[in-house]
């Protein structure tokens, strides 16, 4: 198995942006994108406009995770901006789930999807084989920092086995807690995508190579 590492960019120290993206351009899968519109979530973090700052140095694809009230009010931006992959959540775009994901489809970027923890898996089944991705939050969603929930082992395991049922090609992607103490658990669960924050990357060390040769060991030895 080939697992996959998205650092989650609301983390990171933004006074070290650029050494900081340079070095992940060879080590990371995706760039993870925190954007937030205050509403559905109390928080603000990053925006349309950091993903077309970090475009021209970024090298590996960018996955917007939106969290917003009105997710079409921010997609057109997020196109514009230059993500390759954008992740609203279920429990906003059920309204129009069809059009939305179309809507990215058809600019040629990819589709994922974010399912907070109370939300399950069947409530995406009418476009389950459509997605690129499925991101289950270990963690309500808003804020680093915040304490794993186990229930969430079961629902990747559930993903996972639709995965491999049906044949869906889509990635099994966690946010939320990923970290030295959660790595073993999320691997057995079927975990393919993980989402480093600030407990299983940024806060590791100042330096970002430090920091990651730490994660790494840590995930290494999580069998
Ligand atoms: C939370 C957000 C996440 C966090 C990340 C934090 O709303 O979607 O992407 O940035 O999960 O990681 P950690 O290790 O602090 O939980
Ligand atoms: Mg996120």
């Amino acid at each position: 198995m080939e697992y996959k590492f998205s650092p989650s960019l609301m983390c990171m120290n933004l006074l070290k942006l650029e050494e900081q993206i340079t070095f992940m351009n060879q080590k990371a899968a995706f760039y993870h994108v925190d954007i937030m519109d205050g509403h559905y979530v109390k928080n603000i973090t990053l925006s349309p406009y950091f993903i077309s700052q970090i475009r021209d140095i970024a090298t590996i694809p960018i996955d917007a995770h939106l969290m917003a009230e009105q997710p079409s009010d921010f997609i057109e931006m997020i196109l514009e901006a230059g993500a390759d992959m954008i992740s609203p959540h279920a429990e906003t775009i059920n309204r129009e789930a069809f059009r939305i994901i179309n809507m990215i489809k058809d600019r040629g970027r990819k589709v994922g999807i974010v399912l907070n923890p109370a939300t399950p898996l069947e409530y995406i089944k009418h476009y389950i084989h459509l997605l690129d991705k499925i991101t289950i939050l270990t963690v309500d969603p808003g804020f680093a920092g915040q304490r794993f929930i186990p229930e969430m082992l079961d629902k990747i395991k559930e993903a996972k086995e639709l995965k491999n049922k049906y044949g869906y090609s889509y990635l099994i992607e966690v946010d939320g807690s990923c970290n030295k103490k959660t790595f073993k658990a999320l691997k057995e669960a079927g975990a393919e995508v993980f989402i480093l924050g600030s407990s299983g990357l940024f806060n590791n060390d100042p330096d970002i190579e430090k920091a990651w040769e730490m994660m790494l060991e840590q995930f290494n030895n999580a069998c």
